[in-house]
């Protein structure tokens, strides 16, 4: 199931949708980074896919936030889900469509989805009674709260004992209302039945849910009432209600296929084969309450769910009051895009937290991109080793190769596999190690050849144009399937790279990661630039 194959196959890749209730930061920009990047190796693979992000605008924290901030509710949606879709076009991110909440067509599609699980007798009414956190937008049973201190604010100055969530920290309050429920308890068993299939990447977050079900599931609130709630899809039918907005937001993945309009059981559309991208906070969402409503409505189940671990700042966690958060503009603007990308990429776990720090940043970004990379690529296409002018041509005799060469040959295609294998799984983070070995190898591979000693010089010491042909066709392999291998991870520095060789477009896919390109009769261009290619430049502390 982790191999893709090149077969055209359709697929759906998501990020959530982020709350509009605060600017994005450098937590933000990585999962739709990481997205982008599983986005952009389905699309070489061949496989037709949807790219979706966009923002979650219902619910009292959204209102709440709009409210401190002196705007009216769709003023500050607008200009929050813009700053996202602003700093995701300006970090390259590819997405298919982006979608808003608030959008009419996801309107239609919450209360088709609404109806649905009506008719099926999924809903009833019931009378609520428990701890609700209005910042998680969640209820939490007594074993999920403890006694805690409420957060001092303007219009609470003193701190005040209180209930707060175990997981969240978050004030709880109790509430009594009558709401509609979900038959939640009903779907324990076929959860675990999916579970059962490696739906779930890295196993840990499989772990921690099926921990959760063990004490079985109870009946879920999904809606509020009006009165306390109304920034919302009201409930059809009884505007007295809104929709929960879990459920209204966890419907935006079927929105973005076309629902209602479409028809999910069909095999053929996007929504046969979805792969969630998500952080670990919303684990449960995810993996407990969305397949429970697909299973309820009779539709199919996501094929994958990535999860990823978080950001910390010099090991702290990233929040407002500590005045930690990153910036994610000002950091592209410090260490350029790819920089950026290629960081939080390598340095993002799916299991364990990646933790941001400058110092980091610049030693990684100067080891692995300017000095391991970069020099690759312009030492192994700069004309002081290719004294003909024009690309080595392709070695036909394979009894030209020694021991050193074959081994080479025969690590390209070790990275080569060992390289998809994690890609195909979402973790750039295992690829980008995969990637570095490899790239090391070669260039241990360059400095033992010496091809630097075989070219011919004027004051007549003989060379040896066949040797140099040889290691330098082998290093040029080297050089573009690593470039194919890095594009979804830095886009713009691996296009650089093929263009400089004159790579036609439509070898630059799935297909084209084996060795044996032929530069002389495929390249647009077989020349030696007469230009160095600077991809780059060391970061200086
Ligand atoms: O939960 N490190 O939205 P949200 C890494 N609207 N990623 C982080 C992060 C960090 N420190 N902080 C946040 C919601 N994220 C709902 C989702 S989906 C139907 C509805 C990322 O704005 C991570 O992907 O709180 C996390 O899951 C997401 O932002 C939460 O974003």
């Amino acid at each position: 199931t982790d191999t893709l194959k090149n077969d055209n196959k359709k697929i759906l890749i998501t990020t959530p949708i982020f709350y509009v209730n605060g600017p994005p930061h450098i937590g933000h920009l990585y999962t739709g980074i990481l997205a982008d990047a599983f986005s952009r190796w389905n699309k070489f693979s061949g496989n037709d896919t949807l790219f979706m992000t966009g923002t979650d605008e219902h619910g009292s924290k959204v209102e709440e936030a709009a409210k401190k901030n002196g705007l009216n509710t769709v003023e500050y949606t607008n200009q929050i889900s813009n700053r996202f879709r602003e700093l995701f076009d300006f970090s390259n991110i590819k997405y298919d469509d982006y979608i808003r909440t608030t959008e009419p067509r996801h309107k239609v599609a919450v209360e088709a989805m609404w109806n649905r699980l009506l008719e099926r007798g999924y809903i009833y009414k019931g009378k609520y009674q428990g701890w609700y956190c209005m910042s998680d937008e969640s209820f939490l049973t007594n074993s999920q709260v403890t006694e805690g201190m409420s957060p001092v604010t303007p219009t609470n100055p003193v701190s005040k004992k209180c209930m707060v969530s175990l997981e969240s920290g978050h004030v709880v309050e109790w509430l009594e209302e009558e709401n509609y429920m979900f038959k939640l308890s009903a779907f324990k068993e076929d959860i675990e039945k999916w579970l059962d299939n490696n739906k779930v990447y890295p196993l840990v977050y499989e772990n921690q849910i099926r921990h959760l079900l063990k004490d079985g599931l109870k009946d879920l609130s999904i809606s509020r009432p009006t009165s306390r709630c109304s920034w919302g899809i009201p409930v059809p039918n009884d505007p007295s209600q809104t929709i929960y907005v879990w459920l209204d937001a966890l419907t935006n993945y079927m929105t973005v296929t076309g629902y209602p309009h479409t028809d999910a059981n069909d095999p053929n559309s996007y929504w046969s084969n979805v792969c969630h991208i998500i952080g670990k906070d919303i684990v449960k969402f995810h993996i407990i309450y969305w397949p429970a409503f697909l299973l309820a409505a009779g539709y199919p189940l996501p094929q994958k769910i990535i999860c990823h671990a978080h950001w910390t700042v010099n090991r702290e966690k990233m929040s407002k009051s500590r005045g930690n958060v990153v910036n994610p503009v000002e950091s592209i603007e410090k260490y350029g895009l790819e920089g950026v990308r290629y960081f939080l990429l390598k340095g993002g776990g799916l299991e364990d937290d990646g933790d941001w720090s400058d110092n980091e940043i610049n030693i990684k970004l100067t080891a692995d991109l300017a000095s391991t990379f970069g020099n690759l690529v312009s030492r192994s296409t700069g004309k002081a080793l290719h004294p003909s002018g024009q690309w080595p041509s392709k070695v036909v005799d394979e009894s030209l190769f020694t021991e050193s060469d074959k081994e080479m040959i025969k690590e390209i295609n070790k990275a080569i596999e060992k390289t998809s294998i994690q890609f195909n799984r979402g973790d750039f983070k295992q690829g980008i190690y995969e990637i570095l070995d490899f790239l090391y190898a070669v260039n241990g591979y360059i400095q033992s050849q010496k091809p630097w000693t075989l070219v011919p010089k004027k004051d007549k010491v003989v060379g040896d144009l066949t040797r140099l042909n040889t290691i330098m066709y082998t290093a040029l392999e080297c050089v573009r399937i690593v470039s194919l291998l890095l594009t979804p991870v830095i886009p713009q520095a691996t296009k650089s790279t093929l263009d400089h060789l004159s790579i036609p477009d439509s070898n630059r896919r799935l297909k084209d990661l084996k060795f044996g390109f032929d530069y002389i009769n495929q390249c647009t261009n077989d020349q030696v630039p007469s230009t160095s290619i600077i991809l780059f430049k060391r970061v200086d502390k």
